[in-house]
């Protein structure tokens, strides 16, 4: 039975499992969701994935949700002959979950805070506070990537895969200074330009950033018509 991915191009986590799908070689059946249109909370995705978020895996009768969730099911399932992506050693591999934990409770909700309202027609750019929310996760990144060249040390891991889905589309929206955080602004350098990057992120990344901006654009001039 082939796996299923419900997926959307736009999405940063949807982007993260894809981008490990193609360095392992995997083929999915993509599924793709609008969640603008909320095509996430039909009771058929809402069974699978009752946190009715993209993207969800589905492997025969077991579903699961959380890119970071997936990333992990995938290398424990798959990932035999790319171990330096998810080293055994106990303290890589706890470091490695740590980043991944804070992209999760860090870095995405932080992107999604823009996103969400947005898309909503809520916000024509993005608050003080969200800027400083973004700020204060590019220091972290910036310690993190001051201490080794990947986020959980010498070599490229799923936390790097996972974390860059998230970092390129806050760059998109409030870019990465380099001056302040020139580590940072390395490491996306660097990862936007391995080849699973270009082929299943580069695009989506572009396509989330253009529909933010004309959306925020869109909401400015909808609260200047409503001001009339
Ligand atoms: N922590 C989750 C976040 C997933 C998520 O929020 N995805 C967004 C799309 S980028 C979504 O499905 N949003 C719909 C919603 O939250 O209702 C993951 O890593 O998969």
């Amino acid at each position: 039975m082939p796996l299923i991915l419900y997926v959307s191009d736009a999405s940063p986590p949807a982007r993260a499992v894809l981008m490990l799908a193609e360095i392992l070689q995997l083929e999915f059946d993509k599924q793709y969701i609008n969640p603008v249109l909320r095509e996430q909370d039909s009771p058929e995705m809402t069974q699978k994935n009752p946190m009715r978020t993209v993207p969800t895996l589905e492997d025969g009768e077991f579903c699961l949700a959380d890119s970071h969730a997936i990333i992990l099911y995938l290398m424990e399932k798959y990932g035999q002959n790319h171990r330096n992506l998810y080293p055994e050693d106990l303290r890589v591999r706890s470091t490695i979950h740590q980043r991944l934990f804070f992209d999760c409770s860090i870095l995405f909700p932080r992107l999604r805070a823009i996103m969400a309202p947005t898309f909503l027609g809520k916000l024509n750019q993005p608050s003080g506070s969200m800027v400083t929310n973004i700020e204060d996760a590019y220091r972290t990144l910036e310690a993190y990537l001051s201490q080794s060249k990947y986020l959980a040390g010498p070599e490229m891991t799923i936390a790097d895969i996972s974390a860059v889905a998230t970092v390129c589309g806050l760059d998109g929206l409030h870019p990465i200074d380099e001056k302040r955080h020139p580590n940072t602004r390395e490491w996306l350098v660097n990862m936007s330009r391995k080849p699973f990057y270009r082929k299943c992120n580069a695009e989506g990344n572009e396509m989330l950033i253009s529909l933010l901006k004309s959306s925020m654009k869109n909401n400015k001039q909808n609260d200047k018509k409503a001001k009339l």
